[in-house]
């Protein structure tokens, strides 16, 4: 087979760029390990920036996601007994949408059925070769044939677990990482939210967030020990425990249900520069990964994958390569913001297990002075919402 970009992972980074790079007259093909229904099931983001918004509108898959979408124009700090409100309005001209990463996954899915892309499921040995030539090409195996894709380029979106990023050769690539000694217990409920802003909580048994989906679905995460275990959590012990971490007039009103959805997500921050090797470019988890504390990890894949697809009409276009040239550079000025964010809140907010009663007392003066500080506030504000493209 032979395609201009041979697209390897078919989340939102790989569906993102493919939709993008085809209303752009760009023929990409799709390689997924998974099936298409296993890559739905998964309950992952739920804030999305103003710039995902418009690039899935300029995709055309933005329509449910104007219609359904949350409009959210603040959210809320609780360390303790002190509520810090942040209305992003007061700092900046920009809000976020509240729409869950599933629901994103699928209308870019039904966009490139629609679009008749072309996409395999279920590949397996996916292979990169001569990503540093003109002429790279991708081998796999599907349906129990060998297959091979020649392609001009080879864009690498298949998560932190992919086979991409480990292409770029040890000695080339570079690699930071800090993981956190705990984990998000995530549920999901079919109970009105508790707030109308999302509750990002710090008490003293932890960390703990109250987001949602729509008027009747909510999404709630409380820290975990970063070795526990989901059969350990009943919906009575996590409803308890997530009421003993939010505000109290939170937990009062808090409406309780089944999870009809419950997993342990690790936390972590990891970035691999530099994210392109030749004629291979990496996109999204492929490259980095946040804590979801900041909300940036699906974001900050929105950002690469517009540079990347940007890039790549610039050359097919006008025949520059200078953009894909410096897209690693371009990419990776953006994902350090977000992992500085990401860490930033992460490390303010949780309970850290060796964490000294100085550290403590570092946290509180650090919520004090966002408490009272507008510029605190501020500089909040504008990275929650997304910095710029
Ligand atoms: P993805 O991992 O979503 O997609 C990669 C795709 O590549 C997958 O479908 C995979 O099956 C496929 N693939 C992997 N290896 C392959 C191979 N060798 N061949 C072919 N295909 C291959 N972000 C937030 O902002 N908020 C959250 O609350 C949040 N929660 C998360 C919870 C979990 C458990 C995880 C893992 C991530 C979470 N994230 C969250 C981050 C998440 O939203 C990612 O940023 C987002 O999925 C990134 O999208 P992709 O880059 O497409 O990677
Ligand atoms: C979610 O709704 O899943 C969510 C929202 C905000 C975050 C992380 C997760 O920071």
């Amino acid at each position: 087979m032979k395609t201009q970009v041979a697209i390897i992972g078919g989340g939102p980074s790989g569906l993102l760029l493919s939709q993008l790079l085809r209303k752009n007259g760009i023929d990409s093909v799709i390689l997924e390990r998974q099936t298409k229904d296993h890559v739905l099931s998964r309950i992952r983001a739920g804030v999305l920036e103003r710039g995902l918004a418009a690039l899935l509108k300029e995709a055309g898959c933005g329509a449910r996601l104007e219609r359904e979408g949350f409009i959210h124009k603040g959210t809320v700090l609780s360390f303790e007994d002190t509520q810090i409100g942040i209305t992003f309005a007061d700092h900046v001209d920009a809000d976020v949408v509240v729409y869950g990463q599933t629901e994103v996954t699928r209308d870019l899915y039904e966009a490139h059925t629609a679009g008749n892309g072309k996409i395999e499921f279920k590949v397996k040995d996916v292979e990169i070769h001569d990503a540093k030539s003109e002429t790279p090409y991708i081998t796999y195996m599907a349906e129990g044939s060998a297959r091979r894709i020649d392609c001009d380029f080879i864009a690498g979106c298949d998560g932190f677990h992919g086979v991409s990023r480990n292409t770029i050769p040890s000695n080339v690539r570079e690699e930071f990482e800090k993981v956190y000694p705990f984990g998000w217990l995530g549920i999901l409920s079919e109970t009105p939210p508790v707030d109308d802003e999302l509750i990002y909580a710090s008490s003293p048994h932890g960390f703990a967030l109250c987001s949602m989906r729509n008027a009747n679905l909510s999404r709630y995460y409380i820290q975990c020990d970063s070795d526990d275990k989901v059969e350990n959590w009943s919906d009575d012990a996590f409803w308890k425990e997530l009421k003993r971490r939010i505000p109290q007039e939170a937990a009062q009103k808090l409406v309780t249900g089944p999870s009809i959805e419950k997993s342990i997500a690790p936390l972590r921050s990891f970035v691999c520069e530099p994210m392109q090797w030749g004629r291979l470019f990496l996109c999204g988890d492929a490259a980095h990964i946040v804590p979801p504390t900041g909300a940036k990890g699906l974001n900050t894949a929105a950002s690469d994958v517009n540079y990347l697809y940007r890039a790549l009409v610039q050359f097919y276009n006008k025949g520059d390569e200078s953009s894909l040239k410096k897209y690693s550079e371009t990419a990776l000025a953006r994902v350090w913001k977000a992992e500085r964010f990401s860490w930033w809140m992460t490390s303010l907010l949780h309970r850290f297990p060796d964490q000294s009663p100085f550290d403590l007392k570092m946290q509180q003066a650090e919520i004090e002075f966002l408490r009272t500080s507008t510029a605190a506030q501020s500089v909040l504000a504008q990275n929650y919402v997304g910095l710029p493209y």
